[in-house]
């Protein structure tokens, strides 16, 4: 099995696990657990298109290992990974804003950023229906649109960012955002990385930068960006992780990364 193959069981999965996330919002919502932070929410649909999700892999690619948001990791034997938020954006959807999304991405190598491979991804935005998927060397694609990265350099970007559940991190989070206020002509702050990664690849954003993601909101979003001729990274020369993860155009990147590290 290859890429190709991967990324059409990331897209097939993708699809099906939201639509039922979105039936279980139509449904009503509780909130099942806090977990680092009050902030920092599950709910019991999170766990239920997760479980759907591994067991629609299992079916599929039984060798795989997994690692997923909400339940425990899985080492798998054949080399590849998945990993997987099954509700990207869940304070969104808890509070009824019609932003999150599916993120599935197949990796090869440690399951590790940095380490791994992304080969294959799909992001999922179920209430508009827009499915972004992506495979190594094969583009990134929205539906049947090929995309790009948008060419913005500096002052005009739209940017989007996010802060973590901690409070105690804000202080931080707010003093980066006004360092970075030099390049942009607005801010965004949509609440779901793995679609802020996927509107960067779309041209829909010039550049996002977050601190404190975790594996699974952006191993997908990030191939979207590079099969779509962008860079991502964390700290200057870093990969993409809880400390920083930075997407964008190659020129507008390296602006961004500047300013983040004054
Ligand atoms: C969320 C990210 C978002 C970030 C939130 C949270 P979750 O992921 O998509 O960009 O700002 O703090 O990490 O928890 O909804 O899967």
């Amino acid at each position: 099995m290859d890429a190709e193959q991967w990324e059409q069981i990331a897209v097939d999965i993708a699809r099906e696990a939201g639509a039922l996330a979105r039936r279980r919002r139509a449904e009503g919502v509780a909130v099942a657990a806090t977990k680092s932070s009050l902030a920092d929410i599950v709910t019991e649909a999170d766990r239920e298109v997760e479980q759907l999700i591994r067991d629609r892999l299992a079916e599929a690619r039984p060798d795989d290992g997994f690692l997923g948001e909400e339940s425990d990791p899985r080492v798998g034997t054949s080399g590849v990974t998945w990993v997987v938020d099954p509700i990207d954006g869940t304070v969104n959807y808890a509070y009824g804003i019609p932003h999150y999304a599916v993120s599935i991405a197949a990796v090869t190598g440690e399951p590790v950023p940095g380490a791994w491979e992304a080969q294959a991804a799909a992001v999922y935005s179920p209430v508009i229906d827009e499915l972004f998927h992506a495979r190594r060397g094969g583009g990134a694609w929205l539906g049947e649109r090929r995309l790009e990265v948008s060419r913005v350099t500096d002052a005009g970007a739209l940017l989007a960012t996010g802060f973590g559940y901690d409070p105690a991190t804000h202080d931080g989070d707010l003093a980066r955002v006004r360092r970075m206020m030099v390049l942009a002509r607005d801010l965004r702050r949509g609440g779901a990385a793995a679609l802020d990664l996927a509107y960067v690849a779309a041209g829909r954003l010039d550049g996002y930068f977050e601190r404190g993601l975790k594996p699974w909101d952006h191993a997908a979003g990030a191939l979207l960006v590079t099969e779509a001729g962008g860079v991502v990274g964390g700290r200057p020369g870093g990969a993409p992780g809880p400390e920083m993860t930075v997407a964008a155009g190659a020129a507008l990147f390296a602006r961004m990364q500047d300013l983040l590290d004054e």
